[in-house]
């Protein structure tokens, strides 16, 4: 099973693409999108200005993903996704279902792309109060779920601490625990 879960800061990871767990206006904030803005450089930010200039004038909605570069990082792409926010989807089924498309629609553009290798944070599960353990098993079936499809594709799950990764591993069960590394 191509799945790793490992600690650390996303925005040194080496994969194909990482995620951002980004919001709706796609213009960056705190948490792990604030730290990919700076990490990647001002290239992320005209990109994703032009994105929303061109084709989607609106806003990003909840669980679709757009692509940019990934700037001065080491990954390729930076692939924005839109998390649900815990407590106002109507009913949290819906935001189950949500935090499940996000997931899903990042790891289709990363195929698109032509990507193998992704890494995901825990979406929505910082600013935006998903319980982090009902996220967990979310994230890691839908993640099973798409490679079972896909299998050429490999997938990262990364937490920022110790704790997180924790609750993710517990959560899942060791499901998603296949290749653990540091
Ligand atoms: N590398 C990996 N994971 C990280 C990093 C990092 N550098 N920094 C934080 N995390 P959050 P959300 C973890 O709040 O809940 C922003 O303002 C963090 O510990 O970044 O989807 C956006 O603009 C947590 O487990 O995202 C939106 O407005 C996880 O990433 C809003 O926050 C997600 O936490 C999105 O909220």
């Amino acid at each position: 099973m191509p799945i790793q879960i490992k600690t650390g800061d996303i925005t040194r990871e080496g994969s194909c693409a990482i995620v951002n767990a980004a919001n709706s206006s796609c213009m960056g904030g705190g948490g792990v999108d604030g730290a990919i803005h700076r990490a990647g450089g001002p290239e992320i930010l005209e990109e994703c200005k032009r994105i929303r200039r061109e084709r989607l004038p609106g806003s990003l909605p909840t669980g679709q993903a757009v692509a940019t570069t990934a700037g001065r990082m080491p990954s390729h792409y930076v692939i924005h996704t839109v998390g649900p926010i815990w407590g106002r989807c109507s009913g949290e089924e819906v935001c189950d279902l949500l935090l499940a498309d996000a997931y899903r629609n990042s790891l289709s553009l990363a195929r698109q792309l032509g990507c193998r290798s992704v890494t995901f944070p825990a979406i929505s599960t910082g600013i935006y109060g998903f319980p982090a353990d009902r996220a967990a098993r979310i994230a890691c079936r839908t993640v099973r779920k798409f490679l079972e499809s896909h299998p050429e594709m490999e997938v990262t799950f990364i937490f920022h601490s110790e704790e997180s990764r924790r609750i993710f591993e517990e959560a899942t069960g060791g499901e998603c625990k296949a290749a653990s590394t540091a």
